[in-house]
């Protein structure tokens, strides 16, 4: 289970990748119009074929890549010996779709059209049932299965897969049948779905690469649209990046539920920066209610051999949200539309939105009224997405320049929003999780969670899907109306419900500064629970607990700050996880959990015992290298970004010491997800348990400043005695370490 904790490796160049982002279902000649895309299992044997696709090959993985090795590695829920019967690369498209179906009574079938079954694709019908036409699939020979006890893996499949990097927009995926019966987790199952594992190499340079840089309609006047049928004139713009002509030029387009058509074009392409552009003609299909449907596919190829094939095709939804986009590179903006449509949208999947995001978006290039006008700043994908959910900025993080004070308490800063792709963080791994487990500082509980993988997968968050879902078809005054009228807080320490007597205020930041009074008191009970009633407002026409919030998000953050004696900690409340709740079902009272660092214990951050402690890491750096971290001074730090996976420093504290506090302090951007493990004087690392673990989930990072300005993340948990202290980034953005502090809890 422990590889589906590592997605893709980012930075370049990637030579290898464990891909778990997964379309996957399975059909059932017993059940032939059954949809199984959400089902935990994914079902195998006689009349049945499963299905698997991987999105992000081509797109975002081994674009211009030769495929070395490529192996399917599936967890299996029924031990048997699968015997695989025969392998395709399928050539149509197919909906995963989002239900399941009953195994064993086998006669309500749910609906569901538009998804993949026995006889349907979803997207047209299958040439055969089962995915069995030869226009279907196509056979993929030499492809080896291989049983251990609780995987099975198929080898071979390095062709099939180099021909889905080299043409993303044909990449529909695998087809599976198996002789015998066999059950595998799917890729919706926690954490176990199957894995697609790659190693690349280097392809010999080649002096020509054709790229599509854009792909829009002729002519068209979006309030006044054509009928659907009606033949439309598109264009694609075409550029080669190469240092010859490319000659022997071939034009293809696939419209949905047709039959592709090819056209051989007597014209070259002139080198570098050579460009032509292609008109076209397609038939106009726009499903305002299904904007996945109606695609269809624009692909140049050429006789010269060229080494990136990836760049070669694009897929245009005309149903999706027009796009004008300014300021931003027309091929930067092509690969982010295909990203969101292809990756983005799809897989940001929630219990009340089985399929995702149901958006899809196109870029045109000559202004209409129906678009939507986006400027770039930043990320491409971040900006579309900004101008279709119209958030503002401040909901991403407290509307302050700098830690503000409330009470004599300095509040953590928020979490940086490296990598996020909507301007919410991607919430779909927080139901994976028990939520009371998350509790800051609290991971050394075995029990079996700490294997449940929390990657974050730069999906769309639960609230934002919500907005873009509600949009379809028409406009709607969200997400303002999803906050509730009333939060029901509860608060954990690291060590259950918090001591008795325990008060929690809760503070408005209101442009950038608190006011001197909390706008909610309690004194929690026992099980420290407390419920915060609605104020009046006029700007959303209901009482909620931000009153008159505005709607430029300046006093959409709640600062809940947990007292217990001299012990406190403060816990930021964004109006926007009121929205998640929202969309979770929970429509009249929020439930927001508040995990505080509170322990029953007398600590001293005078002491650090990491302070002229021997480091060593896994690359095997001098100890006078590594001996920045444990300097005491934050002015001196370490360059980390090349270290490969696995990657880990280890502090030698002299002794068994009790713990009670970790803290690394950051030059610059900080590592958004980590491991704190400890292991004693006579264990080994393999020993080691996990003490604290960064997996970057709203409202649990404790980011401070130091005076000087670097960044502190801090851990606190329940001390435990060991000599080794452990650090193991899994995130690994490049950083600048500059200290590793550790602070005894009392006698340490
Ligand atoms: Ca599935
Ligand atoms: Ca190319």
């Amino acid at each position: 289970m422990l590889a589906a904790l590592f997605a893709v490796f980012v930075g370049p160049p990637v030579q290898s990748a464990s891909l778990t982002l997964a379309a996957d279902t399975y059909v059932d000649r017993k059940v032939e119009n059954g949809n199984a895309g959400r089902e935990p299992l994914l079902i195998g044997g006689i009349d049945k074929a499963i299905l698997v696709r991987y999105p992000e090959l081509g797109l975002n993985v081994g674009a211009g890549k030769r495929v070395k090795s490529a192996r399917l590695v599936f967890t299996v829920a029924r031990p048997g010996t699968p015997q695989i019967a025969s392998v395709g690369r399928l050539l149509r498209p197919w909906n995963e779709g989002g239900f399941r179906m009953d195994q064993f009574g086998a006669t309500n079938a749910p609906k569901s059209e538009g998804s993949a079954t026995w006889k349907s694709a979803g997207y047209g019908e299958w040439e055969r049932d089962g995915a069995a036409g030869r226009n279907d699939a196509e056979p993929v020979s030499n492809v080896l299965g291989g049983s251990q006890p609780e995987t099975y893996v198929l080898s071979g499949l390095e062709a099939a897969v180099q021909a889905m990097i080299d043409r993303p927009t044909e990449n529909f995926g695998l087809r599976l049948a198996f002789s015998n019966s066999v059950a595998f987790f799917s890729a919706d199952s926690v954490g176990s779905g199957p894995i697609l594992e790659l190693e690349f190499e280097d392809k010999a340079p080649s002096n020509v690469d054709l790229q599509v840089v854009a792909c829009y309609p002729l002519e068209i006047d979006l309030a006044n649209p054509p009928q659907n049928g009606a033949a439309v004139k598109w264009r694609a713009d075409v550029r080669n990046l190469g240092s010859v002509a490319a000659t022997g030029l071939k034009v293809t387009i696939a419209e949905e539920g047709a039959e592709a058509v090819a056209q051989a074009v007597d014209l070259d392409i002139p080198p570098s920066p050579g460009m032509r552009q292609f008109e076209f003609s397609a038939k106009w299909r726009r499903s305002i209610n299904d904007p996945a449907r109606g695609s269809f596919t624009f692909r140049i190829d050429c006789d010269n051999g060229e080494a990136n094939l990836s760049n070669n095709g694009v897929r245009v939804f005309q149903s999706g949200m027009p796009l004008l986009v300014s300021n931003a590179p027309e091929e930067d903006v092509l690969s982010a539309v295909f990203d969101l449509n292809e990756r983005v949208f799809p897989f940001s999947k929630f219990g009340a939105w089985p399929t995702g995001c149901v958006e899809r978006v196109f870029a045109i290039k000559f202004p209409t009224s129906a678009a939507k006008t986006v400027s770039v700043e930043g990320s491409v994908a971040r900006s579309i997405l900004k101008a279709l959910t119209s958030l503002p900025d401040s909901l991403l993080r407290p509307y302050a320049t700098d830690a503000p004070k409330v009470d004599g308490l300095t509040s953590a800063i928020w979490m940086s929003d490296v990598g996020q792709v909507g301007l919410l963080p991607d919430t779909r791994d927080d139901v994976l999780i028990p939520r009371a487990l998350a509790v800051p500082g609290r991971s050394t509980s075995p029990g079996g969670f700490a294997e449940i993988p929390m990657m974050e997968r730069r999906l769309l968050s639960r609230a934002e899907v919500t907005i873009l879902n509600a949009m379809i078809g028409k406009d709607r005054a969200l997400p303002w109306d999803m906050t509730s009228s009333a939060v029901f807080f509860r608060v954990f320490t690291g060590e259950g419900p918090p001591p008795a007597g325990t008060k929690l205020d809760v503070y408005q930041l209101i442009g950038g500064a608190f006011g001197s009074q909390p706008v909610f008191s309690a004194t929690l009970g026992a099980d420290g629970a407390a419920l915060m009633t609605g104020r009046p407002s006029t700007t959303i026409g209901k009482p909620n607990p931000f009153g008159d919030v505005s709607k430029d998000g300046s006093n959409g953050w709640l600062l809940a700050v947990v007292r217990s004696g001299e012990m406190a900690d403060t816990v930021w409340v964004p109006v926007w996880q009121l929205w998640e709740e929202y969309a979770r079902g929970n429509q009249a009272a929020a439930f927001v959990e508040l995990r505080v660092q509170l322990l029953n214990v007398d600590i001293d951050r005078s002491i650090n015992l990491a302070q002229g402690r021997l480091a060593s890491d896994a690359k095997g750096r001098f100890p006078a290298e590594l001996a920045v971290l444990t300097d005491g001074k934050n002015e001196t730090s370490l360059v980390l970004g090349e270290e490969g996976q696995g990657y880990w420093i280890d502090i030698d504290l002299g002794r068994d010491r009790s713990l009670a506090e970790v803290s690394l302090v950051f030059d610059g951007p900080v590592w958004r997800q980590f491991r704190i493990v400890t292991y004693k004087t006579a264990q080994s690392p393999s020993e080691a348990v996990v003490w604290s673990e960064e997996s970057n989930g709203p409202g649990n990072p404790k980011i401070g400043k130091t005076e000087d300005g670097k960044t502190v993340l801090s851990y606190m948990a329940r001390p435990v005695r060991s000599r080794y202290l452990r650090i193991v980034p899994i995130s690994r953005e490049a950083v600048r370490l500059a200290e590793i502090r550790v602070v005894p809890s009392s006698g340490g």
